[in-house]
């Protein structure tokens, strides 16, 4: 079935939806996006991705040129016209067409595009027999050259990182800061539980500010569960009682063997399917309803876009 993508203040079919070999965006990673879920007619925590976004384009003096009120109508409005109530939605916005130069003052004019469909989940089993990892040799970014909390198009950092734990036989990897503190997985926010405390790498710790992770920690703490933003080495992790990923197409995942340790009893336990059941359950009355009981459903309100 063909997609309907947002494209610069249109609707176009997935064929039309083409943008030029001198977009900053594909010649030099400039640009910014987020990776957004709606479940059960509703897009969770809307209002979050859309601040990161703007707080990303700020960053990079990106201007988007629509406000977020109007990209919150974007965003919904492409999943209308996809009929679909339970989505992975990209939206991106890039410095635009300019020339070969890096200059961006040499791009009039920010390309948007907003891609919904269906997800792909992970399979269900591994949710409950958790994932194996490694660390691998290259850091996350320095804060001080592209901030990792900038969601940049640029992702070859890791990427890279992603061919190392390819290498070694597993799917994703765990990314240490300069440092040498853990930072985050690659497309994904870490965590560990010890002596019945959640503990995350602080923001400055060359991560993503995930939406996940912040989530989590809420009804980590809403659950009495003692939760701490704080560094930690790779030692850490080998004696913790559990380790799982935070993100927005994992939810929470485990990990159960990391550098070829074995974290804790090796299973998933409690405290872990307590708050993937939380999760989950947050995700039925969170962020704002794409279809509203007017709409038939197949003819639904169409929103001023432009
Ligand atoms: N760290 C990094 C580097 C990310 O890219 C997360 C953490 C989790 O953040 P949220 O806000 O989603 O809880 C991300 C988000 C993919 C994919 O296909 C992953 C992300 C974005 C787009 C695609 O795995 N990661």
């Amino acid at each position: 079935m063909d997609l309907i993508i947002y494209l610069n203040g249109r609707f176009v079919s997935e064929k039309e939806a083409v943008i030029s070999v001198f977009d900053h965006g594909l010649l030099y990673g400039d640009g910014v996006f987020e990776g957004i879920r709606a479940y059960h007619n509703r897009v969770f925590r809307l209002r979050e991705h859309l601040q990161r976004l703007y707080e990303s384009a700020k960053s990079i003096m990106l201007e988007i040129p629509l406000s977020p009120e109007k990209m919150e109508g974007v965003v919904l409005e492409t999943l209308r016209r996809n009929h679909l109530r339970d989505a992975y939605i990209r939206l991106v916005v890039t410095r635009g067409r300019g020339d070969l130069g890096l200059d961006p003052r040499k791009c009039p004019e920010p390309t948007v595009f907003c891609i919904t469909s269906s997800i792909q989940l992970y399979p269900e089993e591994l949710y409950a027999k958790g994932l194996e990892v490694v660390t691998v040799p290259t850091p996350r970014n320095y804060n001080e050259a592209v901030n990792p909390r900038i969601k940049s198009l640029n992702y070859l950092n890791n990427i890279m990182a992603k061919i190392e734990a390819n290498l070694a036989g597993t799917m994703e990897a765990i990314m240490l800061n300069p440092q040498g503190y853990v930072a985050e997985a690659t497309g994904d926010n870490i965590f560990m539980i010890k002596d019945e405390v959640l503990i995350t790498p602080p923001k400055y710790a060359n991560i993503l500010d995930g939406i996940t992770r912040n989530t989590v920690m809420e009804l980590a703490r809403r659950r009495g569960i003692e939760v701490r933003e704080e560094l930690f080495t790779r030692h850490d992790l080998y004696i913790a009682d559990q380790v799982f990923l935070t993100g927005t197409a994992a939810e929470l995942i485990p990990v159960i063997k990391i550098d070829g340790r074995i974290i804790g009893s090796g299973k998933p336990e409690r405290i872990f399917f307590e708050l993937l059941e939380d999760f989950r359950e947050l995700t039925r009355t969170d962020g704002p309803l794409i279809f509203t009981e007017e709409d038939s459903g197949e003819k639904a309100g169409e929103a001023d876009v432009k």
